[in-house]
């Protein structure tokens, strides 16, 4: 075998850890089954057949991982650091053998050795590092950094307990803890000579030094030690490879025998579980999370460890202190990593001796800031006791900020004082609490919303204080999906369809995929696009009677509804056409309808009933409808357990309706409706976040529109909305309704569901009674328009081949243009070999 040498292309050395042809993919799979696993064939387990497969694969991103790292050190490139909470990546081997271009490779090996690929590719357990659509953003961004080859880095928390499994028992949620680094995580690689250490509590003093500067010192009260975990990112044929840094805490040795030493044994081992429990688990809330100190100590101490990093490799590479935001340049996924801008303070003046002129300059160069969300309720805020107790030093440094910005602010608008307590950075409104979304607006250069009329209703509603201000600050950068994971990995047969007339460039460039839609006039391509339709729908029928035991008819429209389960999002609108149905079918017998199977998933919080309460919902509803044959050839209903990335993969391509229909100005932007109609789902919604753009882009005339605008949703509530006088005038709706509380669905129970009618009759803040009549006369429209199968594929095929602007790779090259003043892309790395 040949030396590796250290440099460059070099490092691609034709041996058994890198040569992709089929007969040396053999070898390397037996050798790290041997070597690496520690089996031998004849006793390994499919789980220890994926964990060689994972390692033969990761042995050959490793080269270009390196030589990536390298390359962005070696011409000084500006790098992009994004910091999250969440990283929702799912499982990693199909989508790394992709974008290697060794999926025949891959296949041809493992099936001379007779393994079965999918069967492989099906044990890895994902890393359920995130809640939903903002953690799995992040993930999507991270592919599209690579793929584009722009200089970056993700930051985050490796969980040891991700996101909890859901069950379903006697049609309620449980849920169980998800420990998925059971098996190991053949991905990462453990780096504890990066280590840093992250101090918490205590209290400051200050001094001034002898030439008069004030200076002040953090006494903490605990130190803790974040351990880095990489795990490669590899871009789709683009031979780039950046990194996903994950930090795991750990008890800082001194800290820990300093006590035992002194025999405070107790002491020792609380300061061991202080430290062990930050990255223990993820909070599981989608969107709002109140007062939980354990949070604000994750949130600190991913923030505190990414921008300590930072500044080491900053300097490490010889570069000043003075010159960071010229070379670094943050991105902060919600408020969570907000604390940053007072942590990149209190490192530049207190460690690194910078004064606060020019601490500001960096600091505020550095941050942008990205908001996720339109519920006030989510917007982070900390009390101020506790977040003085656990981060003493940050909060005088607020202060310092909040004084000089307030001062600012009154220059600028005099005698406005009921503005100055609606920006400050503290609310003095009773109880006192830090804004953490005021830090982050103030502390950063560029501030965006995650679709078009999202930025729209932050500049007019949520932040439009800060817009007035700082008109320039913001920007908007409509979400988008990669079309690696959610097209070539989970939908092999419509890719492999599309491939045939269009070629494979789309991929990597999905403005390429408007290419097909010269076919959707063309009748035999319908009826291959239809053909493959309906495979894809075979394998998810399978897969619901392993998991459920319900049987499907794959013929049946399949209608989905897949996100978290949210008042917002509307699943119970969903419910009440389907229970509208349901009752047209009772009363008429035999009305012509097409047989519709209604999917749902999706998580609630574990503390929000009402959520809960849905889901039992439509699990009573399911066991009602499912079992009653005078309309079971017509309706099912399917409740999917456990919903996640892997679950998605399989849901978004075998989905004829996307369900889109979250109350409008509520959903941010929404990224399952992307998925889906890249997959060429229609979409029934309303005027809500990326909708809006999706609707223009894939026709009007190909997308299923109703309910109230935004507007028109304000202005109802502030004409003073009342629910129950739709009930009472809506005969259709009030059957639907009567019949929940008739206990019909609920065994005789009719208190059950009584939390939940009354708080639509009372108040429904969600206003699904304003449109309930425009949904289901628009879901009467979608039956009929699916009754025409010629008609419907046209319209599917537009979907799809309209998309092109969906693709997270365009999201990514606006930030690099508008937010993050990129421009260099790309390595000296060594391009993937072509192949499939
Ligand atoms: C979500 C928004 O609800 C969704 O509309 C958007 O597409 C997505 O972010 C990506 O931008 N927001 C969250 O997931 C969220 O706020 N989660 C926080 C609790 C973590």
């Amino acid at each position: 075998m040949q030396e590796p040498t250290p440099k460059g292309h070099d490092l691609i050395v034709d041996d058994d850890r890198t040569s992709i042809t089929v007969p040396a993919l053999k070898q390397a799979i037996l050798d790290n089954l041997f070597y690496v696993v520690g089996k031998r064939a004849e006793v390994a387990t499919d789980m220890d057949h994926f964990m060689a497969l994972a390692y033969t694969v990761r042995d050959r991103i490793l080269a270009r991982w390196l030589t990536t790292k390298g390359d962005y050190v070696k011409h000084h490139m500006r790098t992009v650091h994004y910091l999250s909470a969440e990283f929702l990546m799912g499982p990693h081997l199909a989508n790394n053998i992709l974008n290697l271009g060794l999926q025949e490779a891959v296949r041809q090996a493992t099936s001379e050795l007779d393994l079965d690929l999918d069967l492989l590719i099906k044990q890895e357990s994902e890393p359920g590092l995130g809640n939903g659509g903002l953690g799995r953003l992040a993930a999507c961004y991270l592919d599209s950094l690579a793929t584009l080859g722009v200089p970056a880095m993700g930051y985050g928390i490796r969980y040891e307990y991700g996101m909890f499994h859901q069950t379903i028992r006697d049609g309620w949620q449980v849920e169980l803890t998800d420990y998925w680094l059971r098996y190991g995580n053949p991905w990462e690689i453990r780096r504890p000579q990066a280590d840093v250490e992250v101090a918490f509590g205590g209290h400051t003093q200050s001094w001034r030094d002898p030439f008069g500067e004030y200076k002040v010192q953090w006494i903490p009260g605990e130190v803790v030690k974040g351990i880095p975990y990489d795990t490669p990112i590899l871009g789709y044929r683009s031979g780039v490879a950046n990194t996903l840094r994950l930090w795991r805490s750990e008890a800082t040795e001194s800290f820990y025998f300093e006590r035992f030493n002194s025999g405070d044994y107790e002491g020792a081992v609380g300061a061991k579980v202080f430290a062990e429990n930050i990255s223990k688990v993820l909070y599981p809330n989608d969107e709002e999370i109140r007062g939980k100190e354990l949070r604000l100590q994750q949130q600190y101490f991913f923030t505190s460890c990414s921008l300590q990093d930072m500044i080491r490799r900053h300097q490490n590479a010889g570069h000043a202190i003075e010159n960071f935001h010229e070379l670094c340049v943050v991105q902060l996924n919600d408020t969570h990593p907000s604390i940053g801008v007072a942590e990149l303070m209190r490192l530049l003046i207190d460690i690194h001796g910078l004064g606060w002129d020019k601490a500001w300059e960096i600091t505020s160069h550095t941050f942008n800031y990205t908001n996720h969300t339109l519920l006030p309720e989510a917007l982070e805020r900390w009390p101020l006791p506790m977040f003085g107790s656990l981060l003493p030093r940050h909060l005088e440094i607020i202060y310092e900020i909040n004084a000089r910005f307030l001062s600012a602010l009154r220059e600028r608008f005099p005698n406005d004082e009921d503005r100055v307590a609606r920006m400050s950075l503290i609310d003095e409104h009773g109880e006192r609490y830090v804004r953490m979304a005021h830090l982050a607006c103030v502390g950063s250069e560029h501030i965006n919303g995650v679709a078009r009329l999202h930025t729209e209703l932050l500049k007019s509603d949520v932040l439009h204080d800060f817009y007035e201000l700082w008109p320039e600050k913001f920007i908007n950068v409509t979400n988008g999906v990669t079309p690696r994971r959610w097209l070539a990995v989970s939908n092999p047969e419509q890719t492999e369809l599309m491939i045939s007339k269009i070629g494979q460039d789309w991929i990597g460039d999905l403005d390429r995929v408007s290419q097909l839609e010269r076919y959707a006039e063309d009748s035999a391509f319908r009826a291959d696009w239809r053909n493959v339709q309906y495979a894809v729908k075979v394998r998810l029928t399978q897969y619901i009677a392993n998991t459920t035991g319900i049987a499907v008819d794959p013929k049946s429209m399949f209608d989905a509804q897949v996100k978290r389960i949210h008042e917002y999002k509307r699943q119970h609108l969903n419910l009440l056409y389907i229970l509208t149905q349901y009752q047209r079918l009772k009363k008429t017998p035999g009305l012509e309808i097409p047989a519709r199977t209604f999917l749902f998933g999706g998580k609630a919080a574990p503390g929000y009933f009402i959520a809960k309460l849905i889901i039992k919902l439509i699990t009573s509803v399911a066991e009602v409808i499912n079992n009653d044959p005078e309309v079971n050839q017509q309706l099912k209903v399917v409740f999917l357990p456990d919903y996640n990335v892997t679950f998605g993969q399989l849901v978004y391509p075998a989905a004829d309706l996307s369900e889109q229909i979250s109350t409008a100005g509520k959903e941010a932007s929404g990224t399952g409706n992307m998925k889906f109609a890249m997959n060429g789902a229609l979409t029934i919604g309303t005027l809500d976040g990326a909708n809006i753009e999706i609707r223009e882009a894939v026709g009007h005339e190909n997308f299923f529109l109703f309910g109230l605008t935004a507007a028109e949703v304000a202005a109802k509530k502030a004409a003073g909305y009342h629910p129950h006088q739709i009930y009472e005038s809506n005969g259709e709706l009030r059957e639907v309704i009567d019949s929940i509380v008739s206990g019909q669905f609920s065994r005789g129970d009719r208190n059950l569901f009584r939390p939940l009618v009354d708080g639509l009759l009372n108040t429904d803040p969600y206003l699904l009674f304003a449109d309930y009549q425009s949904y289901v006369d628009c879901q009467d429209q979608v039956g009929k328009a699916y009754s025409d199968q010629e008609g419907w594929s046209k319209m599917s095929i537009y979907n799809a081949a309209r998309m092109g602007r969906f693709s997270s790779d365009r999201s990514i090259q606006e930030y690099c243009r508008n937010i993050w003043n990129i421009t260099r892309f790309g390595v000296d790395a060594p391009q993937a070999p072509a192949g499939k």
